[in-house]
């Protein structure tokens, strides 16, 4: 039997580490944790996956005594793939902790530096960040050697990956790439875009090769490469030695065009999402089913028993979309709010059981609070986050618990409590805890007409909520039309949209994004299983009051919904549930009608 090197996987303990063992098992290939420090002597291959923060990072290396192992192992010149953050930590230094930036392991003597969320390239100036997305990649240097194994197999030109990150190995093109005292010259690397911005999505150099991206959540193009990495011997990883580079140097890696006809042009490089969601309850034989609902109301209007609509299950429907090209999933547990203890929560199987084959980004929402078990076991949000973490989810949305939040932030604002941001609320804990990209925010706001026959309506109006107030007439949404002469606002609801709440959808917005979320899922309880489009007005009130990505959902009808949000609005992405679950079209269908319009999309070669 062919021998298959010991492979070791190095967890700190932060975010979801889950997808990558599944993407290795799903691959053939066995793995062991690193437990002790005779693990990195027995390791023949080590991964390092970091999600979050490259302080924490940092942190727990130093803490568990694992940095010097780390180092060592590195320099022993075996195989070494680091993921994300497990990338970054190569790196000099990172301005992440700044005043003062944190160290790294100086294998690479350049530093990693946070996005520019002012970018001129841009509409309005203004670039998201955190970097969420699938965004394109490019190989950035040519070989002078005439040595076949100095072109690593691993990096290919012009692929679309997972990124999430607000940190980078930003690069100045124009001077790095032809200084031939750039740090990460004798590096094969790869570079991608982000709005006016070039950093280092891949590196390589003898024994170590990094991803900012995620291959185990860059759905096949990601399983491709690591399959690749994990197939390669240790020996063809390693060559040529760092000894023998660094004595005699007839290979050099030299960059080549910075901006090659493989990389995306336009936009910020992103490609436009296309989240499939499936909202989970149990019917009312006890069974878990994808619903789906008409204004929030998921039972039948035609039987005459009201029974819970049955759509399907939750595992079999996101790997149908995963197959179809779903660039996300999101699970939202519908009831959460009636039960929601974290012992026997049957979300967990389900997002375990998704996560075994379904290789890009899962969100799972609902019930995501402090809550007490059945045994009377206290539960913060942040371990209820955690299990979910650890089963295989990336991100968390939450929604009722981020009114409350903000309406306890606005009023310690009115009442001058300091600090205004009590550290205490679920959203700041847990992207404290794993990164504020792993927390959503589930907006489920509902139009509130004003009466415009009245002369004083505008002196009437609350001031308060002013600024989340259109005027028909002004209104945006193809529907614009059946607008004129109305006046609307749009209020947040919790529980399901069934109790409203003095609280603009501005408000929540901009009080969320202060409390530490990284995105916002818009809902629109209007328009949720209407299939009259996007309320693009309430999406651009929402994206305009932002700096963070925003998910538009509810109201897909056809794909020129679709075209119609991206077009219209700058959201990052769309997101559908009654559509896809009736088959009224698929995902690659709608990504094919995009693309025919000049929109960005990741075809995922399915
Ligand atoms: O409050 O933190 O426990 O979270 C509960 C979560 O469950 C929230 O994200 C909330 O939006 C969601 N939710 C609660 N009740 C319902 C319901 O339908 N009765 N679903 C519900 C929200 C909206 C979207 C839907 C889009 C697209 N559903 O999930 O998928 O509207 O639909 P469409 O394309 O068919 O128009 P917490």
């Amino acid at each position: 039997r062919e021998h298959k090197p010991k492979l070791y996987i190095l967890d700190y303990g932060a975010g979801n580490v889950r997808s990558l063992a599944n993407s290795i098992k799903k691959l053939g290939y066995e793995f062991e944790w690193i437990e002790d420090d005779s693990d990195f002597d027995k390791a023949e291959k080590l991964i390092f996956p970091g999600v979050g923060a490259f302080s924490q990072a940092m942190e727990s290396l130093r803490s568990s005594g694992r940095f010097d192992s780390l180092l060592k192992y590195i320099n022993s010149g075996k195989p070494y793939f680091g993921i994300c953050i497990g990338m970054q930590v190569l790196f000099e230094s990172s301005e992440e902790t700044l005043p003062e930036p944190i160290k790294g392991l100086g294998v690479i003597n350049h530093p990693i530096r946070k996005f520019s969320s002012q970018d001129e390239s841009l509409p309005k100036g203004k670039k998201t960040v955190p970097h969420m997305g699938w965004n394109n990649t490019w190989k950035a240097w040519s070989t002078t050697s005439s040595a076949s194994n100095d072109t690593p197999k691993v990096m290919l030109d012009g692929e679309d990956y997972y990124f999430v990150h607000s940190y980078a190995a930003l690069i100045d093109p124009s001077t790095s790439t032809s200084d031939l005292n750039s740090p990460i010259k004798d590096f094969a690397y790869t570079l991608s875009r982000y709005g006016s911005e070039i950093y280092v999505s891949s590196v390589k150099k003898d024994n170590v090769f990094a991803t900012q991206f995620h291959p185990e959540k860059s759905g096949p193009a990601g399983l491709d490469l690591l399959r690749r990495w994990l197939e390669a011997s240790p020996e063809s990883l390693s060559s040529p030695s760092r000894t023998s580079a660094s004595t005699s140097s007839p290979r050099t890696w030299q960059p080549t065009n910075p901006n090659p006809s493989t990389q995306r042009k336009g936009g910020n490089g992103l490609t436009k999402r296309i989240v499939a969601c499936l909202d989970v309850r149990s019917n009312d034989q006890g069974d878990l089913v994808v619903t789906k609902g008409d204004q929030y109301d998921v039972r039948e209007k035609s039987s005459e028993d009201n029974k819970v609509r049955n759509l399907g299950k939750p595992v079999e429907l996101s790997q149908r979309y995963y197959l179809e090209g779903a660039d996300e999933i999101a699970f939202l547990n519908i009831t959460s709010f009636r039960s929601s203890a974290l012992l026997d929560q049957p979300m967990l199987d389900v997002v375990r059981n998704a996560a075994e084959t379904v290789f890009v980004p899962l969100t799972i929402g609902g019930g995501i609070k402090d809550t007490v078990d059945p045994d009377g076991t206290p539960r913060s949000a942040l371990e209820v986050a955690g299990a979910y973490f650890r089963s295989g989810a990336d991100k968390v949305s939450i929604g009722s618990e981020a009114v409350i939040a903000v309406e306890q932030l606005l009023q310690r604002e009115r009442d001058g409590v300091e600090p205004v941001l009590s550290g205490k609320t679920g959203i700041e804990t847990i992207s404290r805890g794993y990164g504020n990209q792993a927390v959503v925010v589930s907006i489920d706001p509902k139009r509130v007409y004003v009466d415009t026959t009245n002369p004083n309506w505008k002196d009437e109006f609350p001031k308060h909520h002013l600024d989340s107030l259109i005027i028909g007439d002004e209104a945006t949404s193809r529907t614009a039309s059946e607008e004129k002469g109305k006046a609307w606002w749009y209020q947040c609801t919790i529980s399901g949209g069934r109790d409203v709440r003095d609280i603009d959808v501005v408000q929540l917005a901009k009080g969320v994004e202060k409390l530490g979320a990284g995105e916002i899922l818009l809902n629109s309880v209007d328009r949720d299983g209407s299939g009259k489009g996007f309320d693009l007005d309430l999406v651009n009130l929402v994206k305009n009051a932002v700096s963070i990505p925003v998910v538009s959902s509810s109201g897909a009808g056809s794909p020129d919904d679709f075209i119609e949000v991206f077009q219209k609005t700058e959201t990052e992405a769309a997101l559908a549930a009654g559509i896809f679950h009736r088959k009224e079209v698929g995902i690659d269908q709608v990504k094919e009608r995009l693309e025919k319009e000049g929109l960005p999309v990741r075809r995922c070669g399915l």
